[in-house]
């Protein structure tokens, strides 16, 4: 029997010994987050227990995640060296306070971090999520043009369809709308937006990268004919757009975005929370795509998702343009309480331990013709209108039901929930995205459940 079949079989055997969780006898105080309160509540989904590609839900079943938790758990759940890691840092440092004081595994961890990230990036500040790393990369531009004279950058510039978190900055550069029309008056002034890269009519059912639309970035340039360069500090873009539905770069769009950049002294700002650590087949996607970028934010899959986690590299130009005061001055007047937190930075060490064992920030790349094939063979299946795919992302978009836009996307979601499957709706699109240690027999296994959800899908 498979390895993973026989874990999944012994999860199955201890189920029928443990009573399944009682489900909370009250739901009503928790808001809980980015979810239809009132409607979760009525039919609860409650996960008890994950190991491996597993999760256990409340009432006793067996479900593959096909999400990695929330595009997280790269290397899978309950990797017993992160486990004992994060068991035994609690008990020997469990909290070290960040401002003036430091503790040794915050540095080795900074020093192994910064080799997997491309040529010339090799700092990094830490923060606790996506989007306080993506605030600490919008500050970091504001702050850099003006360490270096040039107080006068202050333009920050998104794209449509983008998702950088929901703090203000993150939001304001963001282009997801149901994220920003609720606060539309208290977002960030100065800040224009890309188009975003979605075109089905030129691009659809592309495998891997699409072909059309790199001449959209050529948007960058007349914002910079618009505003002139000298008043814009930043872009900010998804290398792949995860949260809005995976939409992937077209070949060459991001070089251009770059050689634009170059041209007008602009820092270009890559927010890898989905892309890092292995979700594209190479530890970032800057290197995947082969286009460096002056900041990346990450997140997510630091830690494996074990413990909260956000961290902003930096070029050595930019840290270098912040280190020429008197020695004695705070040189960024920012930080969180949590950055570098004890148990986060125990919980990455033993994360990268796992993926450099196990080959996981590569072995996306081995598994994606496979992958590639799969979900392709979906093509012709009721109101499928694409299928997209990279690395260990895939996607299928489908017609919106009359009686509303995110209907379908929706009912596919609950009803491979309900099969024993773990899926991502946004709108009408359907995300997955496995731990990077998914078999080929569980990928079966994940389409498999998804075929007989979509064929009964009206
Ligand atoms: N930037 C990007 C590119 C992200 O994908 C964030 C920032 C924010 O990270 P935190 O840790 O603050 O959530 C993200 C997060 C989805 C989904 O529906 C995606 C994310 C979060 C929640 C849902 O695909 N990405
Ligand atoms: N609010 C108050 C009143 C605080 O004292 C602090 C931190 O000291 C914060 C917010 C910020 O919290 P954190 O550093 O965890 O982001």
């Amino acid at each position: 029997m498979h390895l993973d079949a026989r874990r999944r079989a012994a999860m199955t055997a201890e189920r029928a010994q443990t009573p399944t969780v009682p489900v909370p006898n009250d739901l009503d105080a928790f808001w809980m987050p980015f979810t239809a309160n009132r409607q979760f509540k009525s039919a609860p989904r409650l996960l008890a227990g994950a190991e491996g590609m597993y999760y256990r839900s409340h009432d006793g079943r067996t479900v593959l995640d096909g999400m990695s938790g929330l595009w997280c758990v790269n290397a899978g759940h309950a990797r017993p060296r992160i486990v004992k890691a994060v068991q035994e840092q609690v008990a020997e440092l469990d909290y070290a306070p960040p401002f003036q004081m430091g503790h040794p595994k915050a540095f080795q961890l900074s020093s192994r971090l910064v080799d997997l990230m491309p040529e010339g990036i090799d700092h990094v500040f830490y923060s606790n999520s996506g989007s306080e790393a993506v605030e600490t990369a919008l500050k970091i531009a504001l702050a850099y043009h003006r360490q270096r004279g040039e107080a006068g950058r202050t333009r920050l510039i998104g794209r449509e369809r983008g998702y950088h978190g929901v703090n203000f900055g993150g939001i304001s550069v963001g282009g997801m709308v149901a994220n920003r029309k609720a606060f539309g008056s208290n977002l960030l002034p100065g800040v224009d937006h890309l188009p975003h890269t979605h075109d089905l009519a030129r691009n659809a059912f592309s495998r891997g990268l699409p072909r059309h639309g790199a001449e959209l970035a050529n948007a960058l340039e007349r914002l910079v004919q618009l505003h002139d360069a000298s008043t814009i500090a930043a872009v900010i873009v998804e290398p792949m757009a995860g949260s809005t539905g995976v939409l992937l770069p077209p070949e060459g769009y991001l070089q251009r975005l770059r050689d634009i950049c170059d041209k007008y002294g602009i820092l270009l700002i890559f927010d890898e929370v989905i892309c890092g650590f292995g979700r594209l087949g190479a530890p970032t996607a800057a290197e995947k795509f082969g286009v460096t970028p002056d900041i990346i934010t990450m997140a997510k899959g630091i830690t494996n998702g074990t413990v909260p986690m956000g961290a902003t590299f930096v070029t050595g130009e930019i840290f270098d343009a912040f280190m020429n005061g008197p020695e004695n001055a705070i040189e960024l007047f920012h930080g969180y309480t949590y950055s570098a937190h004890p148990l986060a930075v125990a919980a990455a060490l033993a994360t990268l331990d796992t993926y450099a064992e196990e080959g996981l920030l590569t072995r996306a790349d081995e598994l994606a013709p496979y992958w590639e094939e799969k979900i392709h063979a979906f093509r012709g299946l009721p109101h499928v209108i694409d299928i997209r795919n990279y690395g260990l992302v895939g996607a299928i978009e489908f017609a919106a039901h009359p009686v509303g836009v995110g209907k379908r996307g929706y009912k596919v979601f609950v009803d491979a929930y309900e099969k024993g499957l773990l899926v991502r709706a946004s709108g009408d699109i359907i995300a997955v995205a496995p731990p990077l240690i998914i078999s080929k027999e569980q990928i079966d296994e994940l389409f498999a459940i998804l075929r007989g959800v979509l064929e009964n899908l009206d």
